[in-house]
């Protein structure tokens, strides 16, 4: 899968990324990344990507004539574009699963008052919002989003881990706590069922934390699945 990033702010995108699970990923070939800069499609000798908004009104609004030149200079047959504003569909593990089905990510990262409504209605897929809050800009959107969708990804996490066990998964349900070494910290004992060997019985403790902290911390997820 390739994820392509526009933005105002490359760095913003590009130094996060090479690191952790997901650098390890890009250099092992497993995912590709590119990441743009909106300015190089900025118009004149001063590369201007905003302009004020027609009908009056404070901020900048970013420009469809400079996004349409950075969005088809990326864009292939097959290509998913989505973009990030506060307004969009909310972010979810459902949404980065559909994702992690599409060969070509295009995530476009707005930045001031907003952009031109003609990028939206003509020449994005969709657009995303990470939650119910204001961000300066889509950047760290991407990030989320690149994270949540390549962590998914075939050969992506190592074969001791996971991504479907886990909070948010098909069973609807947080995650049960973990423990490691040592048994006792402080005074602080790790559960006996756990140190038990009891496979059955671990699985069973396992589930029942899993439905009590949902309960407790997420009601709408635990409503959700009945
Ligand atoms: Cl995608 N963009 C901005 N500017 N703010 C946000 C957001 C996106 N998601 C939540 N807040």
């Amino acid at each position: 899968m390739r994820f392509d990033v526009l933005t105002l702010f490359p760095d913003m995108v590009e130094g996060p990324l090479r690191h952790s699970m997901i650098g390890r990923a890009l250099e092992a070939g497993h995912v590709e990344l590119g990441v743009h800069d909106i300015r190089a499609h900025g118009l004149g000798r001063h590369r201007t990507v905003d302009d004020a908004p027609f009908g009056g009104g404070s901020g900048m609004v970013m420009r469809v004539d400079v996004l349409d030149p950075a969005i088809a200079a990326v864009r292939r047959p097959d290509s998913h574009v989505v973009l990030f504003e506060p307004s969009g569909t909310r972010f979810d593990q459902r949404m980065a699963e559909r994702f992690a089905t599409l060969p070509h990510l295009v995530l476009v990262c707005g930045h001031y008052e907003g952009i031109d409504a003609r990028v939206r209605e003509h020449l994005v897929d969709e657009t995303v919002s990470i939650g119910d809050y204001v961000l300066t800009g889509g950047e760290y959107a991407a990030l989320v989003v690149v994270d949540a969708t390549a962590r998914l990804l075939p050969g992506v996490l190592g074969n001791a881990t996971s991504a479907s066990d886990e909070s948010f998964s098909s069973s609807g349900t947080l995650e049960y706590p973990h423990y490691t070494r040592p048994r006792e910290y402080r005074g602080w004992a790790v559960p006996d069922i756990l140190l038990s060997g009891n496979h059955g019985r671990v699985d069973a403790w396992r589930r029942e934390q899993a439905r009590a902290r949902t309960e407790a911390v997420r009601p709408d997820l635990a409503r959700e699945k009945s």
